[in-house]
């Protein structure tokens, strides 16, 4: 077996890795479901455990030799338990989409009526989409925010799913910066005869740190990613209350997934052990301060935030009334080595290549120990670009403005 590193075993992908490891040193991050995981995470990602099979649960697999995997799975599930407070996980769905697979089809069946939030007012693909799986297997109903508050309207929810009457109702989102009222969403669950599953992808690491309200206690599933703010491995978890145990773990595998990926499961123990640390709530405290402090900045220079700002890690900013498009603000905004996603908004009239607005949000800038003074700064440079998109001049100052920035706040040198 060859003993050479990446680069002198296949120079063309490590080149590209090394370009890739280069922009993401020296830009700014602020699509808010990225994260830079910590060199332990990257290491137990890069492990020798990509090489074990692992069919099955631990210390009940169906291949022999995972002694020692098994016990990896066992600190990895006991950590999610301890961090969210629920009774179960599973650690094994790929990710988010595998996480909410799993949810859906341990619970309800193919056909049944499902409600989940409409994917232009900050919903997931996942929540009923009718180009993803959720959206053709179920039938869909989807609520959404009030045009005036952009809030999420619950006297909606409550009659379409006294309408509808529903099996199933998803709360979760990828673009609304809002907390969610689980409360709310549960009696409304219940005066139907819903089960309710959180999606808490986007707010994990917030909600482990306590920052914002709690789905564990009001949801008879929870799902999420591992990789957005709790700042893991790109994969997804499940967890549970008691009764759903044995459909999760069945429906898992071998319902819809072969083999765990068990240096991810090991990446995935190593990041919520991180999450555990006190030093994580400082972390995602100032998660939320600096997305504030972005979205305060670029309302001083007159951008509009969708529902007037943000509770959470993004914030949507809407150029309708500003003569540029999303897509036009995310190439202007690449060139400046400022990353931010187009992003649909509230009473969208652009498809989802062009948009009217971006998201943008603090995760991964945060990690890197940015904080209020930088978020002022890189506010004045996201305005000064949209401020004239075509502007390249001003794109290559800031460009290089960032590069130094980037030099104070190293990640991985
Ligand atoms: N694609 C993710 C995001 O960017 O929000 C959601 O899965």
């Amino acid at each position: 077996m060859t003993s050479r590193d990446l680069h002198q075993q296949d120079p063309l992908v490590a080149g590209w890795i090394a370009k890739e490891m280069d922009r993401q040193e020296y830009g700014l991050e602020l699509i808010p479901s990225e994260n830079y995981v910590s060199r332990s995470v990257l290491e137990a990602a890069g492990s020798v455990l990509t090489n074990k099979y692992a069919e099955g649960l631990p210390h009940k697999r169906y291949y022999g030799g995972c002694e020692f995997v098994d016990e990896v799975e066992a600190i990895a599930i006991d950590r999610a338990k301890q961090l969210f407070g629920c009774f179960g996980a599973n650690v094994q769905p790929h990710s988010g989409s595998q996480a909410n697979t799993a949810a859906y089809l341990a619970l309800i069946n193919p056909g049944d009526t499902i409600m989940g939030m409409n994917l232009s007012h900050g919903g997931h693909l996942t929540h009923g989409s009718p180009v993803n799986f959720s959206g053709k297997f179920f039938k869909v109903v989807a609520y959404g925010v009030n045009p005036e508050t952009e809030l999420i309207d619950y006297n909606q929810v409550r009659d379409l799913a006294t309408q509808h009457r529903p099996k199933l109702i998803m709360v979760g989102y990828s673009a609304y910066s809002r907390d969610l009222d689980y409360t709310t969403f549960r009696a409304i669950a219940d005066e139907v005869g819903a089960y309710l599953v959180a999606d808490i992808a986007h707010p994990a690491g917030l909600i482990a740190a306590d920052l914002l309200n709690d789905p564990i206690p009001h949801c008879h599933v929870v799902t999420t990613t591992t990789h957005k703010t709790l700042r893991g491995p790109r994969a997804g978890l499940v967890m549970f209350r008691e009764e759903f145990e044995k459909p999760i773990n069945k429906i898992v595998f071998p319902g819809i997934q072969g083999g765990p990926l068990m240096h991810i499961i090991a990446a995935k123990a190593v990041a919520l052990g991180e999450a555990l640390q006190p030093s994580f709530k400082a972390y995602a405290r100032q998660v939320i301060t600096n997305t504030k402090a972005l979205a305060e900045g670029l309302t001083k220079r007159g951008y509009r935030i969708v529902s007037g700002g943000t509770d959470n890690h993004l914030c949507l900013v809407d150029f309708t009334d500003r003569g540029i498009s999303g897509k036009d603000a995310e190439e202007a905004l690449g060139k400046a080595a400022i990353t931010v996603n187009k992003n649909t908004i509230p009473r969208e009239t652009r498809s989802p290549f062009v948009t009217s607005g971006i998201r943008l949000g603090a995760p991964a800038i945060t990690t890197r120990g940015m904080k209020e003074p930088e978020m002022a700064t890189i506010a004045g440079w996201i305005a000064d670009v949209l401020d004239d998109v075509t502007n390249t001049k001003r794109q290559t100052e800031i460009r290089n403005e960032v590069h130094h920035l980037c030099e104070r706040f190293p990640i991985y040198r």
